[in-house]
């Protein structure tokens, strides 16, 4: 018997509400479209190619690109729902205010006056540097080298930073200390060549999905994988070895494998003498790493810590990987400098089948971190306090050296000074604090203490529930502009639609903000490819150099990749073929690490180590996802993963509700009990908000040198809820 046909409040949750169901049954056929474009998901680092179908200025569907290079065809959940987000009916349509009765409608004039008269006044009250802004990167290049101009020139702030300070900075740092330069090394093709792969701190299956596609292909070529995780995630469960490092281990397991490696007579002589150095003070420091040492500091057996230095070691050609499970710690920077000397040891770079990157997280994680919107950065990767660096930057902006302002918070210093009162108003864009910086008890009283704070996004994010004011901003396929994928691809993004109601393109809105601050002489900009062509000429000399590369080249090429000097050079995809590295003397720098413990250790009141992450279906701090009913129903709430053994002594049950407490705050979850984690680990992914959040457990510990914050382990003690 066929069955009854859903009811409306039924099928919007199912497949959420952009589809138009006919009360006659069946779906209102959308027609056909009037134009496909082609263009990027506008979720994760890997940028998908898609085709938007449109029409009348709506997108009704979409189809993956099978000519682009990088996915063929293949896409994730999230990015088959992608589109399902335009015509959301919780798109901000206009601009509003907060008011003690709730947000209420304002016109732009007075929304866009009422910030800059904020500005105004928090900056002649307390300091130029008391008003921060906030930013992500979800945007495209231009808006990222445009907030990073906005911020400095218009705001004339020093306080400007961006969520890939919760996200890329670690392995940022490593890169340039090592290699100069901060990008993978290869693009994805060289994983496919290589003998032996080894990831670590990745759940590549759930959280860059199509990279799976290569490592697969490596295999059908007979290639070994190793994974390294706490965690036996879906890729794990297939590989040829799986080491269950504790969180916080890495830089001892790391230092234990090239331990092996040195003693068995596995390195490149030659390439250690001619293109490194720094060795011998790495053989040196890993020589007290042996298994039992390394194995014994990373609650792993030694023996597979032998094994994977028997598969790496002898290997022809290999490739390393590694994302946030070795970054987000608070020795983040030495975990990936551990990884990279492995890699120089064996000298299986620049060539080949043979690489290292580490896979980025957000839509443009790479491109983002590369144009001037971190604190310490100014565009083309330059550094803020350098003096040669800044002369260019002022040359090409028109402005003397001394109105750059100098370097400026973090993200979560930033947080932490709103906190002390130090700052005072905040303007974010593509930033959701509240539920994505660690002790989210903190930021939100922080965000209480903000005198003045204005958001720009397209949905109301919960930090955007704390805003003065709300300015309608624009999706991704509501502007032009470019990404650079985690291969270091730049590739175009493309305009499919306007925004909706009275919401308006991102970068129109901070100019508006910029001329009514009496600074539009610095931003005349008319297009999108005018902007990324000033960021050609201002990333030009420096180690990210775009400037050889035009909207034309892109599109004739399926994207071109960085560095890219000149307009007649085609872009690098494989880094140091030549053997030459960015680093002042041109060598690659080998930079010893000993094991530090983690800021936060377990002990008899907190015995169980926490660590927190992803799941496929959700993104980041939800409020795009959770808001996409297919996509929810996959993974509706968080759970708590725990092993059989610990449920077992805690006398739970997968679905029973489960305490989790830390010195910070607590959460009741559901426990989820899998026997693919470590008996003394619970794991817990962090896209929801409030109550539900993993955040309100997480410390506020940063790695020092990148300031990233230790999502990936602290000490909390579990129990069943109610007893
Ligand atoms: N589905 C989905 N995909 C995404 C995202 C998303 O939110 N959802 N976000 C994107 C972004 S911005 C990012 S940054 C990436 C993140 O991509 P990943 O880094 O792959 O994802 P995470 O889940 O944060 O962490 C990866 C793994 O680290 C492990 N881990 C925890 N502690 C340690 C440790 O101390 N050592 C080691 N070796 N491993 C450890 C965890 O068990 C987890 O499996 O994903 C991108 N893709
Ligand atoms: N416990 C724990 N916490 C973590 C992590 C973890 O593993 N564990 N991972 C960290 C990592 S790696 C990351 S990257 C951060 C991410 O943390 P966030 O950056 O806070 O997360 P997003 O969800 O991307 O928030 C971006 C906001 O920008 C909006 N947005 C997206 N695109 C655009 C756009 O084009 N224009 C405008 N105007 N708005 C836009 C979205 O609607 C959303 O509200 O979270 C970090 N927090
Ligand atoms: S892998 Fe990343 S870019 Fe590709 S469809 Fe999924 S979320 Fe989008
Ligand atoms: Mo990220």
């Amino acid at each position: 018997m066929a069955k009854p046909p859903l009811s409306i409040s039924e099928l919007t949750d199912r497949f959420g509400p952009h589809l138009n169901y006919t009360p006659a049954g069946g779906w209102q056929a959308q027609g056909e479209p009037d134009r496909l474009v082609p263009t990027h998901c506008c979720f994760c680092g890997q940028q998908c190619g898609i085709i938007l179908k449109v029409k009348d200025n709506r997108v009704i569907g979409f189809e993956p690109r099978e000519d682009f290079p990088f996915n063929r065809g293949k896409l994730c959940p999230k990015g088959v729902k992608r589109y399902m987000q335009n015509e959301h009916p919780d798109r901000l349509l206009f601009p509003m205010k907060r008011t003690d009765q709730g947000f209420m409608r304002i016109s732009w004039e007075e929304a866009l006056d009422t910030t800059v008269r904020e500005i105004q006044r928090i900056q002649q009250q307390y300091g130029k540097d008391a008003f921060a802004m906030l930013s992500g990167v979800s945007l495209t290049n231009e808006k990222s080298y445009l907030i990073g101009k906005f911020a400095r020139l218009a705001l004339q702030t020093a306080n400007l930073d961006y969520n890939g300070r919760l996200c890329m900075v670690s392995a940022g740092a490593g890169n340039k200390k090592a290699f100069g330069l901060d990008r993978a090394a290869n693009y994805w093709e060289d994983i496919v060549l290589a003998d032996v792969i080894l990831v670590t701190g990745s759940n590549v299956a759930e959280c860059s999905p199509i990279t799976t596609d290569y490592i697969w292909r490596a295999r059908d070529r007979g290639a070994k994988l190793i994974m390294i995780d706490p965690r036996v995630t879906p890729l794990a469960r297939t590989a040829d070895l799986h080491i269950p490092v504790r969180s916080g281990g890495d830089s001892a397991l790391m230092n234990g494998i090239l331990h092996v490696v040195i003693e068995r007579g596995w390195i490149d002589r030659e390439f250690i003498e001619q293109y490194t150095s720094g060795f011998e003070e790495v053989r040196e420091t890993v020589r007290k790493y042996t298994p039992e040492y390394a194995g014994q500091l990373a609650g792993v057996d030694p023996a597979l810590i032998v094994r994977a230095a028997e598969m790496w070691g002898p290997a022809k050609t290999s490739f390393l990987l590694h994302a946030r499970g070795i970054e987000h710690h608070t020795k983040g920077v030495e975990n990936v400098l551990s990884c990279i000397n492995l890699v120089l040891a064996t000298g299986r770079i620049g060539k080949p089948g043979c690489g290292y990157g580490t896979i980025t997280g957000q839509g443009n994680g790479q491109g983002g971190r590369e144009h001037g919107h971190k604190c310490d950065q100014l565009p083309g990767n330059r550094d803020i306090t350098n003096p040669e660096h800044r002369r260019y930057i002022a040359e090409v902006w028109g402005v003397a050296e001394s109105e750059i302002p100098g370097k400026g918070l973090s993200a979560e210093e930033i947080m932490e000074a709103i906190h002390a009162g130090e700052i005072r108003g905040l303007l974010s864009i593509c930033f959701n604090p509240l539920v994505s910086l660690p002790d989210a008890s903190f930021t939100r009283e922080a965000l209480n203490r903000i005198e003045h704070y204005t958001v720009i996004d397209f949905f109301l994010s919960e930090t955007a529930h704390h805003a003065d004011i709300v300015l309608p901003g624009s999706l991704h396929e509501e502007d032009e502009g470019t990404a650079t994928s985690a291969e270091g691809r730049v590739i175009r993004i493309r305009k499919a639609v306007d925004p909706p109601g009275e919401a308006r393109v991102d970068w129109h809105i901070l100019l508006d903000i910029a001329r009514r601050l009496g600074r539009e002489k610095y931003f005349s900009f008319q297009s999108a490819e005018e902007i990324f062509n000033e960021l050609r000429v201002a990333s030009r000399g420096g180690t990210a150099d775009y400037y050889g590369i035009t909207y034309e080249k892109i599109e004739q090429n399926q994207g071109v990749f960085w560095p890219c000097p000149s307009l007649d050079h085609p872009g690098t995809p494989r880094l140091f073929e030549d053997r030459k590295f960015f680093t002042p003397d041109g060598k690659a720098h080998f930079h010893a690490v000993e094991y530090r413990p983690p800021a936060e250790q377990t002990d008899e009141e907190y015995p169980i180590v926490l660590t927190t992450g992803r799941v496929v279906s959700q993104y980041l701090s939800g409020t795009q996802t959770r808001r996409i009913g297919g996509l929810v129903d996959q993974y509706p709430e968080p759970l708590v993963e725990m092993h059989p053994k610990l449920a077992e002594k805690l006398g739970v049950k997968t679905g029973e509700r489960v305490k989790v407490e830390t010195r910070r705050g607590e959460v009741t979850l559901n426990a989820n009990v899998v026997e693919t984690i470590r008996e003394d680990t619970v794991f817990i992914p962090y896209h929801w908000p409030n109550e539900q959040s993993a955040n309100l457990l997480t410390i506020r510990a940063l790695d020092p040198v990148s300031k990233i914050p230790e999502f990936k382990v602290c000490a909390c003690r579990v129990s069943r809820a109610g007893s």
